[in-house]
């Protein structure tokens, strides 16, 4: 099934140069980036995008995160895209992520763990709605 999901190339990717890198794990896998802006989020939609997480101990640090230099919000689409990006991202924690993904390669730690992707239908149509009106 064709699907649309929401990446986020976040801070420390962007901080390292590592924008070209990461968009070409997806496009070299038959992905389709459908909108791609710079921004540099506010606290107040990183707080709405996180909101699952609001009252975890490590919100605070999260939203301080993301909100500290610019990030790359995009939308890809292909068949199946949901799950096939999160395989090409990798694990949560870079540590454990299979070789090859994009948090092994790339990933700091964590909480720097260097992209987002929308975990399911639901989460990636609410998740374009906030960053791509
Ligand atoms: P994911 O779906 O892989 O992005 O992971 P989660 O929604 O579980 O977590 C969102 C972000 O919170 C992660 F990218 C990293 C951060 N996080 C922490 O900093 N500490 C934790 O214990 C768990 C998550």
């Amino acid at each position: 099934m064709n699907e649309k999901t929401l990446v986020l190339i976040k801070p420390d990717a962007v901080e390292r140069n590592l924008i070209g890198k990461i968009l070409s794990e997806y496009e070299r896998n038959g992905l389709k980036i459908t909108n791609m802006r710079l921004v540099t989020a506010s606290k107040e939609t990183t707080e709405i995008h996180y909101e699952e997480h609001k009252g975890k101990s490590f919100f605070e640090s999260l939203v301080s995160y993301l909100t500290r230099s610019p990030i790359v919000a995009l939308t890809i689409e292909g068949d199946n895209a949901i799950e096939r990006v999160r395989t090409l991202n990798g694990t949560t924690n870079p540590a454990d992520s299979g070789d090859n993904t994009i948090r092994a390669l790339y990933g700091i730690s964590l909480s720097e763990n260097t992209v987002h992707s929308s975990d399911s239908i639901e989460s990636a149509e609410r998740e374009c709605a906030i960053w791509f009106n």
